[in-house]
């Protein structure tokens, strides 16, 4: 069992890079955000629901240098991450999950259903890999050079619209970016009791590329990838890069079923606390700044009078 466990984890053991104070800065913005947002349904002082990336934020910051203005992304019910990392707006987000003035959404969207020029996520799984695969096909024949990118989980590969939206984009040859969290587990259902086969021989079954990521190495990450995704927008192709990763929080808030030791295992394969001790200064400085930052996010948002409706969501800019 515990073999088949760590399949989906990330390797342990190999040194962390020193990573740039900006990315440092975007990982601990992700991590304290979403440590707060738990604290704070704690404190019944959200309602609705969320689902944090704890342990999983280095996928988006690994990934955002790579993706363009002009890129679709296509995000999921564990969209916190992806969303800072592309705009780096903590206030917009929260204001969002609180309904408060400034949300992005004005409120109406929540935790899970952003939607922001070209970037979009929803709760309903699956349901995105069809969208983006059109998307994809309107961006390689009038937009070339961009691509659409996905965010799913491994669980999200029980989803028949993803087998329907590989083939098609594997036929059609478009510029479609499947990034897949493989963390192991989908809601309290461990993968291995629900997946037959792999991710890879998947994407292979149509003659999709696949790669697999088992490192938490953002400078790492980059570079493997780097090569792959300007192809991708040279000579379009679908692309699955699948990232064994693990989830150290709940599936939403205090749903967590998991066995200690494997919970112990997702904690042991954090890049948070080899990279404190790898880098102590550096992260001691930076993870300071970025809880104050998130304190006073909360504070002056809290502060704020509720959103109001007027305003629908902003529509995706030409
Ligand atoms: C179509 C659909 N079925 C069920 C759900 C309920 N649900 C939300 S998240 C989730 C598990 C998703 O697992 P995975 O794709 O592995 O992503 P993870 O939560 O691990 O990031 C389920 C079953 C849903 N949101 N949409
Ligand atoms: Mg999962």
């Amino acid at each position: 069992m515990t073999a088949v466990v760590l399949e989906a984890l990330p390797r342990r053991g190999t040194p962390l890079s020193r990573l740039a104070d900006e990315d440092l800065e975007l990982l601990l913005l992700i991590r304290h955000f979403e440590q707060t947002l738990l604290a704070l349904f704690a404190e019944g002082l959200l309602s609705g629901t969320t689902h944090t990336c704890l342990g999983q934020e280095y996928v988006p910051v690994a990934l955002r240098p790579l993706l363009r203005a002009r890129d679709f992304v296509f995000s999921n019910h564990r969209g916190h991450g992806h969303y800072l990392a592309r705009f780096g707006d903590p206030h917009g987000l929260l204001a969002e999950i609180m309904g408060r003035e400034g949300a992005v959404c004005n409120g109406v969207g929540g935790s899970q259903h952003i939607l922001r020029d070209r970037h979009t996520s929803t709760g309903v799984q699956g349901e995105s890999l069809p969208v983006a695969t059109g998307v994809a096909l309107r961006l390689k024949r009038s937009e070339p050079g961009n691509l659409a990118a996905v965010y799913v989980g491994d669980g999200t590969w029980g989803e028949g619209a993803v087998y329907e939206a590989l083939n098609i984009a594997a036929l059609w040859e478009l510029p479609l970016l499947v990034v897949v969290e493989h963390n192991g587990i989908a809601q309290s259902t461990l993968t291995r009791l629900q997946m037959a086969g792999s991710i890879a021989g998947r994407a292979s079954a149509f003659g999709v590329r696949h790669v697999r990521i088992d490192a938490v190495d953002v400078n790492k990450i980059r570079s493997r990838l780097a090569p792959l995704v300007a192809a991708l927008r040279e000579r379009p192709a679908p692309l699955v890069v699948e990232f064994a990763t693990q989830r150290l929080g709940p599936h939403s808030k205090g749903d967590d079923t998991r066995d200690p030791e494997l919970l112990a295992a997702a904690r042991e394969a954090d890049w948070q606390p080899r990279y404190a001790a790898a880098f102590p200064e550096q992260f001691a400085r930076i993870d300071k700044r970025q809880q104050r930052r998130v304190e006073t996010v909360v504070r002056e948002v809290t502060d704020r009078p509720p959103a109001t409706w007027e305003d629908a969501c902003r529509a995706p800019s030409e």
